[in-house]
């Protein structure tokens, strides 16, 4: 069986406003919440801090200047034979504050002609409405997403973009990788959500306690709310539009075949990956959700409007980022003696990168058929790819073989999977130009097909190259998929 990527597959590359554009506070953009996180490293944590430090570098500030150059960047793009490009809007560009009597005009018109530079190459804007960031005055006032208020605030925020665009996005996505929710490491880049200095105190013994794991869940609730309005709006204002929902997809492995182990795996994937999965599509909580909450001492408000409202804001496509996959234990030995990180424990039948993702194109058919098992909706593949170390040569040239074996077999594996029969509509590969890690902040864990001459601490040209997988990348595009040597 040779099944071929279906005809108008979305081949392009997927950014992110905090992450590319700079001009942090340019033409009435509002400070978000990523502009108040500090530069870190694999081995040292991204500071927030509540104000703005002189001499402290914030990697957002400038990032690669993309909001000066997105003209340049775009053709790039459409040299590659982009489709599709996925993008944020900086909400603190529209509503600089969250709650502003006006939307700001300079950032409205940015975008417009931002989309309207990619329609010039027929590339098709995939529109992350809130990546990563979010209004930092929300944040001060009320502890961004933990707070009811918010919901307001981004439904409008939402209807203002999508009158105003109508016609020129037809893709949509409400929020990013929304189930970092489930863990406190996304509680503030996900959700403008801080801790107590107390529940900090908690945190940094290695504890996630109670308060503020119902700080999140309901902010994860209120986000719910906030995407189905979001989602009903759109199909309101134009029913051409097709909304989605965005997850880190999380492919947990047992660590052995003890079925205590494949339990644990399946219950992580199920709070992983269903718990919000199910809302998104089904437009309910999933059936294992009342035991999680009340075995975690979770206690949300759920309005007696809330369920409806939830029904009524079904997304029409499931999209998720996949790096890696991890393995789960309910051995407390393994627990603290296999190591891992972020996406679980260390599978050790896998490579990892500098960073210690373990790469797992495997893992991307089987997480493709788990989710189109259980939804039934078209699925897109909207972030994935190597973050690696890339070295200039003497000539100028960038030979990034390692990053076109990684998205090589991921490929693949997608390609398998569409022969499985899982419907695909797309794939952005992460970062398809170097831009801002979002983990650590660093300029160094690259992951484009453009070079972009910047380093870690913000020195640099800022000019633009392309790497042999730029190249590799176009050849991919323009086969559909099918050549990939
Ligand atoms: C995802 C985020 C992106 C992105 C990517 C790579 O979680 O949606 O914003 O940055 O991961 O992660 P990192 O930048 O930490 O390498």
């Amino acid at each position: 069986m040779n099944k071929k990527f279906p005809d108008g597959f979305l081949w392009g590359g997927a950014t992110a406003a905090n992450q590319l554009e700079g001009a942090y506070d340019e033409d009435g953009k509002g400070l978000s919440t990523a502009d108040v996180m500090t530069g870190g490293a694999v081995d040292k944590a991204r500071r927030i801090t509540k104000e703005l430090e002189p001499g402290t570098y914030y990697p957002s500030h400038e990032a690669i200047d993309h909001y000066h150059r997105y003209k340049e960047d775009i053709a790039l793009f459409a040299e590659m034979g982009f489709k599709v490009y996925r993008l944020s809007i900086a909400w603190t560009r529209i509503f600089p504050n969250g709650d502003d009597k006006d939307p700001n005009k300079a950032g409205i018109e940015h975008y417009r002609a931002l989309f309207e530079e990619c329609r010039k190459y027929g590339i098709e804007p995939l529109v992350t409405l809130s990546h990563y960031e979010m209004p930092y005055s929300m944040v001060r006032r009320w502890n961004g997403w933990a707070d009811r208020r918010s919901i307001d605030c981004f439904v409008r925020y939402a209807e203002t973009v999508i009158r105003e665009y109508k016609g020129l996005v037809k893709y949509y996505l409400t929020f990013n990788e929304i189930n970092m929710l489930t863990n406190a490491f996304g509680s503030f880049m996900g959700g403008g959500i801080l801790p107590s200095d107390e529940e900090q105190e908690a945190i940094n013994r290695g504890e996630d306690p109670v308060s503020f794991k119902n700080k999140r869940f309901q902010g994860l609730h209120n986000m719910f709310l906030a995407s189905a309005l979001a989602v009903k709006t759109a199909h309101e204002i134009d029913p051409e539009i097709k909304m989605g929902c965005m997850l880190v997809g999380m492919c947990q492995y047992p660590y052995t075949p003890n079925p205590a182990d494949v339990l644990a795996a399946q219950e992580s994937m199920q709070i992983g990956d269903y718990y919000c999965g199910d809302v998104h599509v089904r437009g309910a909580y999933p059936h294992f959700a009342e035991r999680y909450w009340k075995e975690n001492g979770i206690k949300l408000d759920i309005k007696p409007d809330d369920t409806r409202i939830l029904k009524e804001g079904k997304v029409d496509f499931f999209s998720f980022s996949y790096y890696s996959s991890g393995c789960v234990s309910a051995d407390p030995e393994v627990l603290s003696s296999a190591g891992g990180g972020l996406h679980g424990l260390k599978n050790p039948y896998l490579e990892a990168s500098d960073w210690g993702w373990t790469i797992d194109p495997t893992g991307l058919r089987y997480l493709l058929n788990a989710l189109y098992d259980r939804y039934q909706i078209p699925l897109m593949v909207v972030e994935n790819g190597l973050g690696a170390v890339d070295t200039v040569e003497a000539d100028g040239s960038i030979h990034d073989t390692y990053r076109i074996d990684y998205i090589r077999e991921h490929i693949k594996a997608m390609k398998q999977a569409v022969e499985d029969g899982v419907d695909l509509m797309g794939y952005t590969s992460w970062g398809c130009i170097d831009l801002v890690s979002a983990g650590t902040g660093e300029m160094k864990k690259r992951y484009g097909y453009i070079y972009v001459d910047k380093d870690n601490d913000g020195n640099g040209t800022l000019d633009r190259s392309r790497k042999d997988s730029f190249f590799w990348y176009k050849k991919v595009i323009a086969s559909n998929g099918e050549d990939l040597d």
